[in-house]
C-alpha cells in the first residue's frame, strides 16, 4: 500500500474551491467542487464503496458514504479519524475520531448510504485522514476505510443556493437565530442551525416539520416531523450550533414548512421557530 503512496500528499484541507459568484450571507449562489475518494476493503471484507466531500462556502462540508458488499440488514458506524501515529498509512494510523456519521442500517443486499454536514475545520488536514466504516456492535471489526490523504477524483462540480431563515422566539423565550440553508444541485440540502440565549449546557432537540392543518401560521400548524437534526447542547452563554445533510426531496414544498427548535427534555417546550414559508 506504501508504494502507492505519493510523498506530497494533498490534505483534504485543500480541496480547490471554484467560486462562480457567492454570497456566505443571506442568499445566494456558487459552485464548489465535489471529490470522491473510494473505499479500500479491510481484513478481506469484499465490500467496497465511497466517499463524496463537498466543501461549502459557510465553513461546512457534505459528505455522502455509499457503501455496499456489507453484511445485509446489520448495523454500522462510521467516522472520520485524525491522522494516528502507529503507521505512515492512514488507514492503519490509529488516529482518534474526529467526527462522527449517524449509524446507519444496510439493505437486504448489503448495502446503505449516510449523509453528514460538518465543520470543515473539523476535518481538515490531519484532523480528516480518513474514514472507517466500523460494525456498530463491534467497532474493532472495520470492512471499509478510505484514505484521504490520496489524491481523491474530481467530481462533476455542484451548484447550490443559500438562504438564511430566521427564527422567532416562542413562548416568551428570548432566543433568537438562524438556519442557515443551502440546496445544492446533487438533490441535497445542507442546513446549519445558529442559535443564540437558550438555556445554558441544556440539550435541544430540532427538526424539519410539515406543514400541519392546525393554522394556516406554519410555526402554529403543528405538523409531523419530516427530518431530525442530531440532538445538541449549548455552550456556558446558551449558544449552540448543530448542522444536517439531508435530501431535499424529504424538505420540499410544504414537508418542509417550518424548523422547530424543542428543548430534549420536553418537546412540547419550543423555543425558537423558523417559518420557511415566508
Ligand atoms: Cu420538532
Amino acid at each position: 500500500m506504501n508504494i502507492l503512496r505519493i510523498a506530497t500528499v494533498i490534505p483534504a484541507a485543500m480541496l480547490a474551491l471554484t467560486i462562480a459568484g457567492c454570497n456566505t450571507n443571506g442568499s445566494g449562489s456558487f459552485t464548489a467542487s465535489a471529490k470522491q475518494y473510494l473505499f479500500t476493503p479491510q481484513g478481506g471484507s469484499g465490500a467496497s464503496g465511497n466517499a463524496k466531500k463537498v466543501v461549502l462556502l459557510d465553513g461546512s462540508t457534505a459528505t455522502t458514504l455509499t457503501v455496499s458488499g456489507l453484511t445485509p440488514l446489520t448495523q454500522y458506524a462510521a467516522h472520520y479519524h485524525a491522522k494516528g501515529t502507529a503507521s505512515s498509512s492512514a488507514c492503519a494510523s490509529g488516529g482518534g475520531i474526529t467526527e462522527g456519521f449517524e449509524s446507519f442500517t444496510t439493505d437486504a443486499s448489503g448495502s446503505g448510504s449516510v449523509k453528514l454536514l460538518s465543520e470543515t475545520s473539523k476535518i481538515s488536514g490531519s484532523a480528516g485522514a480518513y474514514i472507517n466504516v466500523h460494525l456498530a456492535s463491534s467497532l474493532a471489526t472495520v470492512p471499509l476505510c478510505a484514505d484521504l490523504e490520496q489524491a481523491g477524483t474530481d467530481l462533476p462540480a455542484i451548484t447550490g443556493t443559500s438562504s438564511d431563515k430566521s427564527f422567532t422566539a416562542q413562548g416568551g423565550s428570548n432566543a433568537s437565530g438562524v438556519a442557515k440553508i443551502v440546496t445544492l444541485s446533487d438533490g441535497t440540502k445542507a442546513t446549519t442551525l445558529v442559535v443564540t440565549s437558550l438555556q445554558a449546557n441544556t440539550q435541544y432537540a430540532a427538526h424539519y416539520h410539515a406543514l400541519g392543518v392546525a393554522s394556516t401560521n406554519p410555526c402554529q400548524s403543528a405538523g409531523p416531523i419530516t427530518l431530525g437534526f442530531a440532538n445538541f447542547t449549548t455552550d456556558a452563554s446558551g449558544n449552540g450550533t448543530v448542522r444536517l445533510l439531508g435530501l431535499t426531496a424529504a424538505v420540499a414544498g410544504d414537508l418542509g414548512a417550518y424548523i422547530n427548535v424543542h428543548l430534549a427534555t420536553d418537546l412540547s417546550n419550543v423555543p425558537l421557530c423558523a417559518d420557511l414559508k415566508k
